[in-house]
């Protein structure tokens, strides 16, 4: 089994600091907290970027600006989203792929999300895959539901998109695939030999699938985006989020990735 890729989703588009005083807002917010996630074991750091009022925006100069941030802290892969919030256009949400980072999201498919919709017509995603392969970006698929994944083997057949493919299921979100043992094995049943794949449980249902993709071989992302609490009644930080999931993947004896391990695992260039 290769060592688990702990991913941070530091910051997200939807939580507030009214939710969490916890939440990283600023690029010097986000560059600490990336710092202290990788400090805890993420090799990885998944971003969004928010305004002078703590607002979502994807303005390539904020996320140039959290990318020094982290930069200048430590080598943690740097995963930008093109997901940004829902009713961005394309345009908006594809500015950070400009920035080259190493990897960036890329989301195959429309989505009911809460009470809005996560809008991710055939024509764009196609647009957002040649403009990651344009730029030398590496995408994680996004996966809400299981239609998702045969779209985003359409964009591989296409020579859209090419080399290691990995995978985020996100599970669990109101209006995408439920978070249970079976609807991850039937993501996972679906991809082909050779891909890697991450689970992101969304609220109470983050513990609980982190702990089975460790198990199963998969790898696991925690973080504010997706999850407030460290358990019920109790605000987490990004860092104790991840700090668990190495306690407790050590307790099941497996390893966890370096940066450049996890690099080496999604065959990212040196
Ligand atoms: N904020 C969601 C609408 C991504 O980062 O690519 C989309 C999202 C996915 O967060
Ligand atoms: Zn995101």
């Amino acid at each position: 089994m290769d060592k688990l890729i702990i991913t941070a989703a530091l910051v997200g588009a939807e939580v507030t600091r009214e939710d969490t005083p916890h939440l990283p807002v600023t690029p010097e917010e986000i560059g600490k907290d990336a710092f202290e996630a990788f400090q805890a074991g993420a090799s990885i750091a998944h971003i969004h970027v928010r305004d002078g009022e703590g607002k979502p925006t994807q303005s390539r100069e904020l996320y140039e600006a959290a990318i020094r941030e982290i930069r200048k802290r430590c080598p943690i892969i740097i995963q930008v989203s093109t997901g940004g919030a829902v009713g961005m256009s394309a345009e908006e949400r594809l500015q950070p792929v400009s920035l080259r980072p190493e990897m960036a999201t890329l989301t195959t498919g429309t989505v009911n999300f809460g009470e809005d919709v996560f809008y991710n017509p055939p024509g764009e995603i196609r647009r957002f895959a040649d403009t990651m392969a344009h730029y030398g970006v590496r995408p994680e698929f996004e996966i809400f539901d299981s239609g998702m994944v045969h779209t985003a083997l359409q964009l591989v057949r296409e020579k859209r998109v090419t080399g290691h493919l990995h995978f985020d299921f996100v599970m669990g979100l109101p209006g995408g695939i439920p978070a249970t043992a079976r609807h991850l094995l039937l993501l996972v049943d679906q991809l082909p030999e050779g891909a890697t794949w991450t689970v992101a449980g969304i609220g109470r249902h983050q513990l609980p699938m982190a702990a089975l993709a460790i198990t199963l071989g998969g790898h696991v992302r925690v973080g504010l985006e997706d999850n407030l609490y460290y358990r019920k009644g109790e605000l987490a930080t990004n860092a104790r989020l991840v700090e668990r999931i190495r306690r407790i993947a050590g307790e099941l004896e497996r390893e966890v990735a370096t940066p450049d391990e996890a690099r080496q695992i999604l065959r990212l260039n040196p």
